[in-house]
């Protein structure tokens, strides 16, 4: 039996590493098995036992005890999606194109945050974004003490810090499809050639192109996930609390709300509503958690 740990998975076959060499492995029967509300049993970062018998496949027999996973709500089902697992840190990846906005980021702030994993920023496409507008996105971020780093893979630029922050760590890409995780990865890593997404002639925007989730071996010790084109990341499980517990402003006036279970909705008595109203707390801020409520798993509808 082998100690390994999955990097990809693909249809029955998958990828495991065992410390010094990535082979295929197929998991057993039993993590095949359909279950209610889950999409995946196994997910890449797994440490998994492997058994290997002379003339067999190599098989994924066990899956031990995580220390943590990433999860989203899929669209439709409502299924759980384990997105990676036993992650060091993630970086949210964020870029002008497509889109540029606070709630992009947020909601990947809020999941890691619910599933106790560090999260930094990274800002992609710098060669098409302005001084002003860098500044102006990042400052509340700042505020709450977020590690960011600038970037651009299209020159290249930037990389040296980031590469130094990921040494010997297992650390997940994530980001709306597009903002250029994949181009990332290949700077950061020059084996793994990833698909990058071309860009549509029409729109000048880049095209959706990875589709699964893999780990790669990173030069410098450690591995890099880049994960699927996601185009919609629900929140799985997540409450209003911890939700709010991610915007400070908001969190801080909480505390002087009338009502201690307060949503900051429509809630008599409450001190964010009263502090928009005056036009001291900042409107992208408040929007961002709005938004984010409404997947909450206890917010009560209103
Ligand atoms: N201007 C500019 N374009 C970039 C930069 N990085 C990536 N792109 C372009 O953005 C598009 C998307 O890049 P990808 O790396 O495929 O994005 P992704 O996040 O991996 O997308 P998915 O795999 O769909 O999730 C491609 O057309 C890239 O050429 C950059 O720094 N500047
Ligand atoms: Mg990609
Ligand atoms: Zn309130």
């Amino acid at each position: 039996m082998k100690d390994c740990r999955v990097v990809k998975l693909c249809g029955k076959k998958h990828f495991v590493y065992d410390g010094s060499e990535i082979f295929p492995a197929f998991p057993a029967g039993r993590f095949e098995l359909k279950s209610e509300g889950l999409k995946n049993r196994l997910a890449v970062g797994d440490l998994v036992k492997v058994r290997i018998e002379k003339g067999k496949d190599p098989l994924i027999v066990e899956i031990l005890k995580r220390k943590n996973k990433l999860s989203r709500k899929m669209s439709f089902s409502n299924k759980e999606h384990i997105i990676a697992a036993n992650i060091d840190e993630v970086g949210i990846v964020v870029a002008p194109d497509p889109i540029l906005k606070r709630n992009t980021v947020d909601r990947f702030v809020v999941a890691c945050k619910s599933a106790s994993i560090e999260s930094f920023l990274i800002i992609n496409k710098t060669d098409i974004l302005t001084k002003r507008d860098i500044e102006k996105f990042l400052t509340p971020y700042k505020e709450i003490g977020f590690k960011i780093f600038l970037v651009s893979a299209l020159k290249k630029e930037g990389f040296d810090q980031l590469s130094s922050h990921i040494k010997d760590k297992w650390t997940l890409l994530i980001g709306h499809s597009g903002v250029g995780k994949s181009s990332i990865a290949n700077i950061l890593c020059p084996d793994a050639n990833f698909e990058i997404g071309e860009v549509d002639e029409a729109t000048l925007k880049g095209k959706h192109k990875t589709t699964s989730s893999t780990a790669v071996k990173l030069p410098q010790g450690g591995f890099l996930i880049d994960t699927a084109g996601l185009r919609e990341f629900g929140l799985y499980n997540i409450t209003q609390r911890e939700i709010q517990s991610c915007f400070k402003n908001i969190d801080e006036l909480s505390l002087k709300c009338k009502f201690s279970n307060c949503t900051h909705r429509n809630e008599k008595g409450c001190a964010v509503l009263e502090a928009i109203s005056k036009g001291t707390i900042d409107l992208e801020e408040y929007n961002s958690y709005l938004t984010l409520i409404r997947e909450a798993n206890d917010t009560p509808k209103g």
